[in-house]
């Protein structure tokens, strides 16, 4: 049945084309000009500027990449050195092929109900051994004049993986300007719940809210971020807006959608997953091909985006290793699985 299936239209070849011209493009402006702003790329055919862009006319697209954003709802925002070789997974994929149960189980709920929740505006609770504590907006929380592009591998514990051109800011930043103090070992983060907009909690697939929670060296770490945009334009609701985590080196169910509560606290919190299923899904969750799954094997992983077997080898970390590997020195990583 499954080989009969009409193929989505990001499962072709082709489907890689236009991303992967954009992505080669970002970098030559970027090559060209450094961290200039790179502005006003609004949904996946990218604005006239830029999907204009070619190898010979790089200094002319430079000079207009420095317009302010245009009046589009895009977000303005820098590029910057966080790359990857692949080719970028194309934008119905990304927001049309998701996991957020709180709209459904199945990979097409997200898309068709997330717009049910109503994310403007939007608030969130620090709580716990901080300085700054209280009801924050998210204004206040995320600096949206410093928002830069990060382009990040994300591997699904499924087997399955994309590439995504997030927008946001490092997490570290977000985290320091509440003043942790030496008691704040761990940071938990909370999902919103509202079983009216968020039909799929009225079922108890997983003990609502959507918990998840970092080590704080680990939330620290360079590569953590937060997004409240992808390909160049603010987060649709089923990709977690208006405000998500992205953990590049675990697996995607630590990448928490539209974070309502930040608590840093001294014990390990609770995880979602780990509660739902300690055995399979472990705190640490980083991405660990050696590590089976106990139902399915984690070294190989379905590209999103490609042709339906087009696979590639997991690599340990996800790829991050040079940038994550010295905060698990000592640790077993099959038993802190
Ligand atoms: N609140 C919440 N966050 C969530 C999930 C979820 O179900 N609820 N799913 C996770 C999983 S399993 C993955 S793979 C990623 C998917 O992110 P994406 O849909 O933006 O690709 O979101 C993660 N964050
Ligand atoms: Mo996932």
């Amino acid at each position: 049945m499954f080989f009969y299936r009409k193929p989505k239209p990001w499962q072709g070849r082709e489907a890689d084309v236009t991303p992967r011209a954009l992505y080669i493009n970002r970098r030559q402006i970027m090559a060209a000009g450094g961290a200039v702003a790179v502005t006003g790329l609004v949904g996946c055919g990218g604005s006239e500027t830029e999907a204009s862009t070619s190898a010979e006319s790089t200094a002319s697209s430079t000079a207009a990449a420095r317009q302010p954003a245009p009046p589009s709802g895009g977000l303005q925002y820098a590029g910057t050195g966080y790359s990857v070789p692949d080719p970028l997974t194309p934008i119905d994929a990304v927001t049309g092929y998701n996991n957020f149960y709180e709209f459904g189980v199945d990979k097409s709920d997200p898309a068709r109900h997330a717009h049910e929740m109503s994310v403007d505006p939007w608030s969130i609770e620090v709580d716990g051994h901080a300085g700054r504590t209280g009801r924050f907006a998210l204004e206040d929380v995320v600096d949206f004049s410093a928002l830069e592009e990060r382009i990040y591998r994300l591997r699904c514990v499924e087997a399955w993986s994309m590439v995504i051109p997030w927008i946001g800011v490092p997490l570290a930043g977000v985290l320091q300007q509440f003043e942790p103090t030496a008691d704040a070992r761990y940071v938990a983060f909370e999902t919103y719940l509202d079983r009216r907009e968020m039909r799929g909690t009225r079922f108890p697939v997983l003990d609502w809210p959507y918990v998840e929670g970092l080590r704080m060296d680990e939330a620290m770490n360079e590569l953590a971020f937060l997004a409240v945009g992808l390909y160049g334009d603010v987060l649709p609701n089923q990709n977690g807006a208006p405000v998500r985590l992205v953990v590049p080196w675990k697996y995607g169910y630590k990448s928490i959608k539209s974070i309502t509560r930040i608590s840093f606290v001294s014990q390990q919190p609770e995880t979602a997953w780990n509660k739902a299923a300690p055995n399979e899904y472990g705190f640490y969750s980083n991405v660990n091909p050696n590590r089976a799954h106990p139902r399915w094997s984690q070294q190989t992983e379905r590209v999103i985006g490609g042709n339906l077997f087009n696979r590639r080898e997991t690599e340990m970390f996800n790829g991050y290793s040079e940038q994550v590997a010295h905060l698990y020195a000592g640790m077993d990583l099959i038993e802190n699985h």
